[in-house]
């Protein structure tokens, strides 16, 4: 399949693994490049020798492009910009924030820059800046989220930059591929699916919430804050929602949440974790290996594009 994004990256299948903070680690990201995708390592939190350490473990496991996801709400995140330049990295994505004063840096050491956006009016910022693509992240998607439906952006953002614009948030099968493709995107970014993926090294407990989870089973918590999160409903989001609806004072909230995202990545403390999935976590009922779940969701989306057309 060619898209820009594919020729953009020089990649075989038009997918970005999502940037998730603690999960996306060197091996998830290289058995998704190895694949034909784009895997990345995620920034999170972490300092840079740790990232360093990463992309160097990448390395040694494939040849393919790869790329680090930026949180910008993290206190290293300057720290991360110098690394992935020195280190020259493929493919940087950004979230959580405007990476906009980094960009022509990243540029100048020839790392492609697409940060995910959660509007029109920053993605319209993006490609000022100079931004090579954005990813349109809908607030279907699990982690840190916007206001507004993969549905609804995607086409709005596509109206109004001329880079390739990658839809996130709600896509696990070759029919969310085909959607994405319908609303004039490039390539999809793909999270949640990915954690069902064999490389993904997450508890058992979070993969078991994964696979049990049914269409209504996640939540946004955080909203008093202005950074709501999608999650697992859990006895976590239970007491979250419960205190923004009694108390709303965000350095509490900040109390209550700080460390979870461990728990239910390292820990899989069921009751205490936030397992950050997106609303399709309900259509994933099986674990498999990156390049099987790539497979099969591009051969998906080909049968229903063909099969859409025999229709016209
Ligand atoms: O970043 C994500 N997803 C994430 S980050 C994360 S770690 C975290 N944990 C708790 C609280 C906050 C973060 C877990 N999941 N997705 C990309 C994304 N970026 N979604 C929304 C945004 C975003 C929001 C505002 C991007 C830019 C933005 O700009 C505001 C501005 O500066 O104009």
């Amino acid at each position: 399949m060619t898209t820009k994004l594919t020729e953009l990256l020089g990649i075989r299948y038009p997918v970005i693994q999502g940037g998730m903070a603690w999960i996306a680690e060197a091996g998830l990201a290289a058995a998704v490049s190895e694949a034909g995708g784009v895997g990345l390592i995620a920034g999170g939190n972490a300092p840079a020798d740790v990232i360093r350490k990463e992309i160097l473990r990448a390395r040694e496991l494939t040849d393919k492009p790869f790329g680090v996801n930026i949180m910008l709400m993290s206190e290293h995140s300057a720290d991360l910009m110098q690394l992935v330049c020195q280190e020259r990295v493929a493919v940087v994505t950004t979230g959580a924030g405007s990476p906009g004063k980094y960009i022509e840096s990243l540029k100048a050491a020839g790392v492609k820059v697409i940060p995910v956006v959660p509007s029109v009016a920053l993605a319209k910022r993006m490609e000022r800046a100079g931004a090579d693509a954005v990813i349109a992240e809908g607030c279907e998607a699990g982690g840190h989220i916007g206001e507004t439906t993969t549905m609804c952006l995607v086409p709005q953002i596509v109206d109004a930059v001329d880079i390739p614009v990658i839809a996130a948030g709600g896509i696990a099968d070759g029919r969310g591929i085909a959607a994405a493709l319908m609303l004039g995107a490039e390539g999809v970014q793909i999270g949640t699916l990915f954690l069902a993926a064999d490389e993904c090294k997450i508890s058992q407990t979070y993969k078991q919430m994964l696979l049990d989870a049914k269409d209504t089973d996640s939540i946004v918590t955080g909203r008093i804050t202005g950074h709501p999160v999608r999650s697992i409903k859990n006895r976590f989001t239970r007491n979250l929602l419960e205190h923004e609806r009694e108390n709303a004072d965000p350095i509490k909230f900040g109390e209550m949440t700080s460390g979870s995202l461990k728990k239910a990545v390292v820990d899989g403390d069921k009751d205490e974790g936030s397992f950050m999935a997106g609303q399709i976590a309900g259509l994933i009922d099986k674990t498999e290996p990156a390049a099987d779940q790539i497979e099969r969701i591009f051969k998906e989306a080909e049968g229903v594009i063909l099969g859409w057309q025999r229709q016209l």
